[in-house]
């Protein structure tokens, strides 16, 4: 007569009967979280699995002479972990190496690494050539953007700042537009655990964007059930962001006060997580997790799969969508992220591992 769903530690139960009241709002949290896909293998050749990424690989920025930023060992709730208690890192991988490896960055004295936490991230590279990489980092269960300056002398990251804000609640994924600014999205109005989950199981759409640099910080966009990616096109006039649980890419006109404008809606199968872009031919890559519910309630017997899109001529009137990669989670779980540099694939997860390939 109970009906009983495990939420990681916590339970939440209803009794029956008084679920009959919520079966709209829980048929439609179904849909949203895609629960009935399954996916069909579409094969790449040329991959490995990155030695050293066991425990995430949730986003992955690559600068256009080939270093690739990876964050690891997010802990997200609600989300399996397989190492809940380790700090976070963030590895370099130089994707001009024949054979490139995976290396862990060390980051300065002075930030406090036990509570690192880090979910998305942007590359910024300045007029004088520094490159400054955010951070969303989750100490504590809090949103904040750690701001780095990168030092590839000695592979490195130099904390500059912890960047805090009232409209900066629930932060996914980031953009840098400048050396200390950027868009936010906000995956969730709320910030504690069970009311995120009621948030989503409602289907409330209270998730935004925001724009942040010292001098402003405003709401740009609302109106998501759950906005996670976040990128900009290569001429810098469009910002793409990605509505998980809407299955969907928006394109937003970016103008000179930092506002935003809707142009238009590409609507997908599958949840999309954060996008990447590539710097030549515009195309948008997406990690996609097909099945939300696989990817939520962890069952080793039935896992999370992996799905990669890649998006061409996003503003034309006929998008080319095509499925790169897919897999049912024996090689991989959970992907978040799809990331390219000069025929060369990276394909990084929530909360697994991490595949290059070759394209
Ligand atoms: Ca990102
Ligand atoms: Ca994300």
């Amino acid at each position: 007569m109970w009906q009983t769903i495990k939420l990681k530690t916590r339970k939440v139960t209803c009794f029956q009967t008084g679920c009959v009241l919520f079966n709209p709002a829980l048929s439609s949290c179904r849909s949203r979280l895609n629960a009935s896909r399954e996916v069909a293998p579409v094969s790449l050749p040329n991959c490995r699995l990155i030695k050293g990424i066991e425990t995430g690989s949730e986003d992955i920025d690559i600068l256009p002479n080939g270093l690739a930023f990876i964050s690891s060992g997010l802990k997200y709730p609600g989300i399996k972990s397989f190492a809940p208690d380790k700090p976070g890192e963030i590895f370099l991988m130089d994707l001009n190496e024949d054979n490139p490896r995976a290396v862990e960055l060390r980051i300065s004295r002075g930030f406090d690494l036990a509570s690192f936490n880090p979910h998305g991230i942007s590359t910024y590279i300045d007029r004088d050539d520094t490159v400054y990489l955010f951070v969303v980092n989750h100490p504590h269960q809090k949103s904040t953007v750690e701001l780095f300056k990168f030092v590839e002398d000695d592979n490195s990251l130099v904390h500059l700042k912890t960047i805090r804000h009232d409209l900066l609640t629930s932060v996914n994924d980031v953009v840098a537009m400048g050396p200390d600014s950027f868009y936010a999205t906000n995956d969730h109005y709320f910030s504690d655990f069970l009311l995120m989950f009621l948030e989503m199981f409602l289907g409330l759409t209270w998730s935004n964007v925001v724009y942040y640099s010292p001098k402003e910080v405003k709401e740009v966009a609302s109106g998501f059930y759950s906005a996670n990616g976040i990128n900009i096109s290569p001429d810098r006039k469009y910002i793409y962001i990605a509505d998980v649980l809407d299955h969907n890419v928006y394109v937003m006109e970016k103008h000179a006060n930092w506002s935003l404008t809707h142009v238009k809606t590409l609507q997908l199968d599958t949840l999309v997580d954060n996008l990447s872009v590539d710097p030549h031919t515009g195309d948008i890559w997406i990690g996609c997790h097909p099945n939300g519910m696989k990817l939520f309630y962890y069952d080793p017997e039935n896992l999370p799969a992996s799905e990669v899109l890649r998006i061409q001529n996003i503003l034309s009137e006929q998008p080319v969508v095509t499925r790169v990669y897919s897999d049912n989670g024996s090689v991989l779980q959970g992907s978040s992220v799809a990331s390219i540099y000069q025929g060369k694939l990276l394909i990084g997860t929530v909360f697994h591992r991490a595949l290059y390939c070759h394209l």
